[in-house]
């Protein structure tokens, strides 16, 4: 499998060859989704519509405020809201179950050259924006932690889930997690069945403690608008069984590829990764 080699240097992406996006076929065979049988193309690496020599300054200036997130935010790295079936590559929370549900994560980092707290930050997702949708919210505050340069913080939804090592939620921090890549993890530890992100539609936000939208990811037909003018958006067009990933902080989403044998990687931002 030596095409799977991935080199990313800051926002510059090689990425040699698809058959590390298999597993969407794979996927699309074992549950017989004909909207799920044509496996991802990458139209273009992810660095290639920040490459400087195809665009004007103008459109320069306007891609980089687009893609940075300034200090003191962070920014979503990676989101999984559809856990495939079995526990090869549904098993994202390690606990050696497959509870669709409790596997989906949020991935943040702090792409900046300080540290910032993360305290009162808050990912939530469309519920919370409907009336009458408390029921069914996924709403979590993040408690007091600092998060140094580059640190990673994960957050699982929790639902019927042993996830090993240092956990956190929503009142203590737990410290760095080597199950997950050093990262510090933390668990929504939810209870109810209905919160869950969608696999069809929906939309996941991070919010900052003063209630500003930050970095907002969806995906499908929005049945409810997400909150006016956040700081970026992005929309992932096609829906597959893998987690979605920006490999760097300013990149696009991208499905997953295989990295380490998983079709997501809560807690790492794949840098260099070659598979024998
Ligand atoms: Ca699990
Ligand atoms: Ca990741």
């Amino acid at each position: 499998m030596k095409n799977d080699r991935i080199v990313v240097s800051g926002a510059i992406l090689t990425l040699l060859g698809v058959s590390a996006l298999s597993p969407s076929t794979a996927s699309a065979q074992q549950t017989g989704h004909a909207d799920l049988e044509r496996t991802p193309q990458l139209q273009q690496t992810p660095g290639a519509a920040t490459d400087p020599d195809e665009l004007t300054p103008a459109e320069s200036a306007e891609e980089e405020n687009r893609l940075n997130i300034p200090f003191p935010h962070p920014v979503i790295m990676e989101v999984l809201f559809f856990p495939d079936r079995g526990l090869d590559h549904g098993d994202a929370n390690k606990d050696r179950k497959r509870i669709a549900i409790g596997e989906e994560f949020v991935e943040i980092i702090n792409p900046h050259d300080r540290p910032i707290q993360l305290a009162g930050y808050v990912i939530r997702d469309r519920n919370t924006n409907e009336p009458g949708g408390d029921s069914k919210a996924f709403r979590f505050v993040f408690p007091e932690c600092e998060l140094a340069p580059g640190q990673v913080a994960v957050l699982f939804n929790g639902f019927r889930s042993q996830i090993p090592g240092p956990l956190g939620d929503k009142l203590l921090a737990a410290g760095p997690n080597d199950r997950f890549a050093g990262a510090l993890v933390f668990s929504a530890q939810n209870q109810e069945k209905g919160v869950a992100f969608s696999n069809v539609h929906e939309w996941v936000l991070l919010e900052s403690p003063a209630g500003d939208p930050i970095d907002l990811v969806q995906w499908g037909e929005l049945d409810v608008d997400p909150p006016d003018h956040p700081m970026r958006s992005e929309k992932i067009e096609e829906v597959f069984p893998v987690g979605y990933q920006r490999l760097s902080p300013g990149g696009k989403f991208m499905p997953h590829p295989v990295i380490n044998g998983k079709w997501f990687s809560p807690g790492e931002i794949p840098e260099w990764v070659e598979e024998e």
